[in-house]
């Protein structure tokens, strides 16, 4: 019950200097706009629900979990490879797809997810062929049957 709010700002503090400062410029202001994108929403990734990070890169999709109960998940998309991608979550609940976002973008998508096995992937042409999807599984049931228990740490 900790609020990761402050730890991230920490965070987002220290990587100022860096990568942030530059997407930060881009995102924050209307001055001179981009073209066209009046939808995105600048609220830097807070949705309803628990939120996820995917990390959307030239052509892999990391996800911050892989652990997903029933429920309201918002998936914070960053695109941090060099082509436009997207972010798909289809399952037993649906399909959901975001806007597509430019390099070094990001957007955010909520879905409820059921229990069941979702395929998360980028819809862009061709990319989920290209390794752009992971499976996730919802509900109460331990990793699958790779013994891959070793999941890099999430930053905490
Ligand atoms: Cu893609």
């Amino acid at each position: 019950m900790t609020i990761p709010h402050i730890r991230n700002r920490v965070l987002l503090g220290v990587a100022a200097g860096g990568l942030t400062a530059v997407l930060a410029a881009c995102g924050g202001g209307g001055s001179g706009s981009s073209s066209g994108d009046s939808s995105n929403d600048n609220s830097a990734g807070t949705g309803p629900g628990t939120q996820v990070t995917a990390e959307m890169t030239d052509f892999h999709i990391n996800l911050s979990t892989q652990k997903f109960q029933p429920g309201e998940y918002t998936f914070t998309a960053k695109n941090m490879g060099h082509h436009t991608h997207g972010l798909e979550v289809e399952g037993p609940g649906g399909e959901k797809r975001s806007k597509d976002i430019e390099p070094g973008q990001s957007t955010t998508l909520t879905v409820n997810l059921k229990s069941g096995s979702y395929e998360v992937y980028c819809p862009v042409d061709g990319h989920k062929d290209l390794g752009m999807k992971t499976e996730i599984t919802v509900g109460g049931a331990p990793a699958p049957s790779t013994d891959n228990n070793t999941s890099p740490g999430n930053g905490y």
